[in-house]
């Protein structure tokens, strides 16, 4: 009886079949998640299932065997990015790690950390943070990170000095925006944290390690970061893979 029970919650779980408890919440509902554990947008992805407590499970994509180029890949990701996930509930597909974690907050609102506010104006003060994380701070992390890290360890291109000096000092400015906000409040949108908090943490991670300075020395941004670095869901999965510094 005992293994039939357990038989049925390995197969659901594997299967994707969802199991509805009686306050109607999809406790078995399966997403996965087709990535790398370590990369930035996989974590981005698996922190907001922590959070909103939706069991997920990762397929890893061979990246180093371009498996992401293959014309199966791009069928579902066209841009031959990772990751994209399926919706084991009913083979719903998406790609853009973003857009996945709203899709997962908005399909769970109820359920685990509330992630995304109702009220109009809530709502436009986190589009607005939701804007300048991607353009005001990931759009120079990311390039940063890529000259200072990926391009030297896995493309072995040499970094560009000059263009690391170039990101490094708007990257400086733009937490000098950060301070400011971040002088006045709590978390990135006002009191409460939202999804938008947890959309800087990949990349809030990688500057830490490579210019922790940037970060210690503004006491709110320093704040921020310490606090949402700490959370049990981030600590769970930030060192998921000894190089995970490295994608
Ligand atoms: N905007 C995309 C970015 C995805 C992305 O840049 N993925 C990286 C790994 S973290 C990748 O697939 N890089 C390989 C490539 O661009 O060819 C998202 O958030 O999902």
């Amino acid at each position: 009886m005992l293994r039939s029970a357990q038989c049925y919650f390995y197969c659901s779980f594997r299967l994707g079949i969802a199991r509805r408890t009686s306050n109607n919440l999809d406790i078995n509902m399966v997403l996965t998640i087709y990535g790398i554990p370590r990369s930035t947008s996989t974590k981005r992805i698996v922190v907001v299932c922590k959070e909103k407590n939706i069991p997920y499970r990762i397929v890893s994509i061979k990246m180093l065997e371009n498996e992401h180029k293959t014309p199966a890949f791009l069928e579902k990701q066209p841009f031959g990015q990772i990751p994209y996930v399926v919706d084991e509930d009913d083979g719903f597909m998406l790609f853009e790690s973003r857009a996945i974690c709203r899709y997962i907050a908005n399909k769970y609102a109820s359920q685990g950390t509330p992630l995304i506010p109702t009220d109009p104006k809530e709502l436009a003060i986190f589009e607005q943070a939701a804007s300048f994380e991607l353009n005001n701070f990931e759009a120079i992390a990311n390039p940063l990170y890529h000259e200072k890290v990926i391009h030297p360890i896995y493309h072995k291109i040499p970094t560009n000095e000059s263009f690391v000096a170039h990101y490094v000092s708007t990257l400086n400015q733009r937490l000098d925006g950060y301070e400011r906000i971040l002088s006045k409040q709590t978390y990135i949108c006002g009191e409460k944290l939202t999804l938008v908090d947890l959309f800087h943490l990949s990349f809030l991670d990688k500057v830490y390690l490579m210019l922790p300075e940037t970060i210690d020395s503004r006491p709110n941004v320093a704040r921020w970061y310490q606090a949402l670095s700490q959370r049990p869901t981030w600590v769970e999965i930030k060192d998921t893979a000894p190089e995970s510094f490295l994608v």
